[in-house]
């Protein structure tokens, strides 16, 4: 892992209906983000929040589709995926603090630029592969691996100027227990692969995680990891704004973010989803934090 860290905020809550994911940055940061990483030693730049624009009303609908808040969600990943865009220039390590899951669009827009098959593990509840015709919600944090593919409203999917950010063969998706039939059907189409709570209880996380390093390992040349703290298991990670009974533990998380801090594959990493106005004492931030220690690869001190 490289020993410079960029640490960019995204005070994002447009990509979805609740507020207080927006205070996710600063959760994370007041629960020790930086501090840890120190510990760890690594050298922080702190880049502080981009500025989000907020519409007057709470939820605008642009170019007449059903997607919540399209112009603003654009507006910001724009700026997104050019800050990384830089950071990378000065050859630090993208690490993006959400936010709700939509700036995974930016996210992978600057990074994917510099890696001709960058591998994704997508660590959540949710596959995040709707388009604005198979969505339930018309919230655009539901979309983000499927703009990532080159699918959806074009306006998404061609953020940055260039199409589709990552392939179908480069992605694994870990933890997930909430598809719609949408998604359900993209990934058997696209044969994304995709280890369900399912595989996780049957063959455990280490054989999980193995199967999933032994997979991107030889093919991509960079791995960015999305993680989506709903993909833990609510009544450890409380405070997100879509909860799914029977997640993956504290445990299985702190173990699978070790093995992959072993791995030494990562080149980017995002934690998103945090909502304290949800959360009981910070302790979904206290979490990521915890994570992002073992992912930064604090058992190896
Ligand atoms: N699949 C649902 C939707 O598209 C829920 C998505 N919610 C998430 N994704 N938190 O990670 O609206
Ligand atoms: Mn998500
Ligand atoms: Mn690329
Ligand atoms: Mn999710």
């Amino acid at each position: 892992m490289k020993k410079k860290i960029s640490m960019i905020g995204v005070p994002m809550d447009l990509g979805q209906s609740r507020r207080g994911v927006d205070m996710g940055p600063s959760a994370i940061r007041y629960a020790g983000a930086i501090e840890k990483l120190q510990e760890l030693k690594y050298e922080i730049h702190d880049l502080g929040d981009i500025p989000i624009n907020r519409p007057d009303q709470k939820i605008n609908y642009n170019d007449g589709t059903n997607l919540k808040n399209l112009d603003q969600v654009i507006e910001a990943n724009d700026q997104l995926a050019r800050m990384i865009d830089e950071e990378i220039q000065k050859d630090r390590f993208p690490l993006i603090l959400g936010g709700d899951h939509s700036i995974a669009i930016g996210t992978l827009a600057g990074t994917s630029k510099y890696y001709e098959n960058l591998g994704v593990i997508w660590y959540d509840a949710h596959g995040d592969l709707n388009t604005g015709e198979t969505s339930p919600s018309g919230n655009i944090h539901g979309m983000p691996l499927a703009v990532s593919l080159g699918i959806g409203h074009e306006k998404l999917t061609n953020i940055f100027g260039y199409a589709p950010k990552v392939k179908p063969e480069n992605i694994v998706i870990v933890g997930a227990r909430s598809l719609d039939p949408g998604e359900r059907e993209l990934i058997r189409e696209k044969g994304i692969k995709v280890f369900t709570m399912h595989e996780i209880d049957r063959n455990g996380m280490a054989y999980v995680m193995e199967e999933t390093i032994n997979y991107l390992k030889n093919k991509t040349d960079g791995v960015h990891l999305s993680l989506d703290l709903d993909g833990l298991d609510p009544t450890e990670a409380p405070g997100v704004g879509t909860p799914v009974m029977g997640g993956m533990t504290y445990r299985e998380s702190h173990l699978a973010m070790e093995m992959l801090a072993d791995s030494d594959l990562l080149t980017s990493a995002e934690f998103v989803e945090v909502n304290p106005i949800l959360d009981e004492k910070n302790k979904t931030a206290d979490m990521a934090v915890g994570l992002m220690g073992s992912l930064f690869g604090e058992k190896l001190k």
